[in-house]
């Protein structure tokens, strides 16, 4: 029996337009996804957030479920056109109600509520009007909000993470165009990202000047992938510890050392925006933790100046990192094409702590998306999710051993979800569901991983 730390946190992680569903409903008005999956290839199969697994509506038998299961905390967003249809301005009560009823249906089940503000999606009167993550002014727009929110729920809610991944939303939204709102440039991304940057760090600024009071806790969660040497070569490890830079330190070392990486400033030039000293100032220590979303690994190699236009692994835009990617066959792997490397997720939390003096780390998200077979009922994954659980989980606990001031992990996800272009996958089915599918058929991975959490070991 592996043991965690006695006030390690387990829990679950869910976004809002994954799940509500409702998405015009109550007075909430469209955000940037509501318009993206309108055009036409942008979503597989046309699939759309509208309904989702109806979460709005049926959110007491979905705590009810995660209560069964164990979980001590639940990591949700709240829909920012939900509470404020056109992003600013005009409140809608009824979408304050909801989350409302949500944080209190989760406390009185002992559920601790970990609020996200921002999973991508943005009222689109901001996008049309105000340009969104493009223009400075949105960091206003975003703290304003931010402010509502805590007013609303602050007395209840006492874990806040400003923004999910930074990274998705530069690279994907605005550097190839994958997700909403679907723009392909190798400008806009490193602009975009210095907009969450600030708007992150002014929403932070709010909250510990106005909310003190409060006694919460807030911060920001960025994903990464591992990127291994290809070789021992020494230009390979570079590489390998450059991707790392392009894809995580770019968000956190503004945070934690107060300004951009240096082969960042090097190789991007004009391109990447300064901070002010006043920026630096309050971007440094703006995060009370560590929020980490992990799910996977790949090496790294030296492109040489032939990197290819693959932005999709590459952790940043391809030619500025000058990285080739690849993965081991022998590498079992998802249905998204994600392989499992378990010794990856150790290593990066290492490399965290050592490049950022041991923050405190919650891993908000981590899990494995199958096209699960169901047979007579029952579905049984234990081959396949129940593994990469097992080996995760036990990667973080070595991890542990060796130093990482690791607090908590949050699975992905509770429920099967709408995986933003990939819709829902063939059979409402690609999830990374550990405890139930979208139709509630309990897994064998569900049952597992509620023993772990009742043991608080693996
Ligand atoms: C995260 N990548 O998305 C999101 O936070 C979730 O909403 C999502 O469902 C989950 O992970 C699985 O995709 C990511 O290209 C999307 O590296 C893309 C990447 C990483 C994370």
């Amino acid at each position: 029996m592996k043991q965690f730390p006695e006030d390690f946190i387990w829990g679950s992680a869910t976004s809002a337009y994954q799940i509500e569903g409702a998405h015009a409903k109550d007075g909430k008005g469209p955000s940037i996804w509501d318009s993206f999956v309108t055009i036409p290839n942008r979503v597989q199969d046309g699939h759309t957030g509208d309904m989702a697994i109806d979460h709005y509506h049926l959110y007491k038998e979905d705590i009810a479920l995660m209560k069964k299961q164990g979980y001590q905390a639940y990591r949700f967003s709240i829909a920012w056109p939900r509470v404020l249809p056109e992003g600013k301005g005009k409140v809608n009560e009824v979408g304050i109600e909801f989350y409302n009823n949500l944080i209190d249906e989760l406390l009185a089940n002992d559920i601790e509520p970990w609020v996200t503000l921002y999973h991508w999606d943005l009222p689109l009167a901001l996008q049309k009007e105000e340009d969104g993550w493009l223009k400075p002014q949105i960091s206003d727009y975003f703290s304003d909000y931010a402010r509502l929110c805590y007013e609303r729920f602050g007395d209840r809610v006492k874990h806040w993470i400003t923004f999910n991944e930074p990274w998705v939303i530069s690279i994907l939204g605005y550097g190839n165009g994958y997700y909403a709102p679907g723009r392909k440039s190798n400008t806009e991304p490193y602009l975009v990202g210095h907009h969450i940057l600030l708007s992150h760090a002014k929403a932070v600024k709010v909250y510990k000047e106005e909310f003190a009071d409060q006694n919460g806790t807030i911060g920001i969660t960025n994903n990464c992938d591992w990127r291994e040497p290809l070789t021992d070569k020494p230009e390979d490890k570079e590489a390998a510890e450059r991707a790392l830079q392009f894809f995580l330190a770019w968000f956190s070392d503004p945070i934690y050392k107060g300004d951009y990486p240096q082969v960042m400033k090097d190789r991007l030039g004009e391109r990447l925006p300064e901070f002010t000293s006043k920026e630096k100032e309050m971007l440094l220590g703006s995060s009370d933790f560590f929020g980490l979303n992990h799910y996977t690994t790949m090496y790294a190699a030296d492109a040489h100046g032939d990197a290819k236009d693959d932005i999709k692994g590459n952790g940043g835009i391809s030619e500025d990192q000058d990285v080739a990617l690849s993965n081991d066959p022998s590498w079992p792997k998802t249905s998204m094409d994600w392989a499992v490397v378990p010794w990856g997720c150790r290593k990066l939390i290492e490399w965290i702590t050592e490049r950022y003096d041991a923050p405190p780390i919650y891993i908000t998200e981590n899990g494995f998306a199958i096209n699960d077979k169901e047979e007579n009922g029952i579905v049984d994954d234990s081959e396949t999710r129940l593994t990469y659980y097992k080996g995760y989980i036990e990667a973080c606990h070595e991890a542990i051993q060796n130093g990482v001031n690791l607090k908590g992990y949050f699975a992905w996800s509770l429920f099967d979800n709408f995986e933003w272009a990939l819709g829902y996958g063939k059979r409402f089915g690609l999830n990374y569901v550990n405890y139930e599918t979208f139709e509630r058929i309990p897994k064998e991975s569900a049952k597992w991983f509620a023993k772990v959490i009742e043991k608080n070991a693996v």
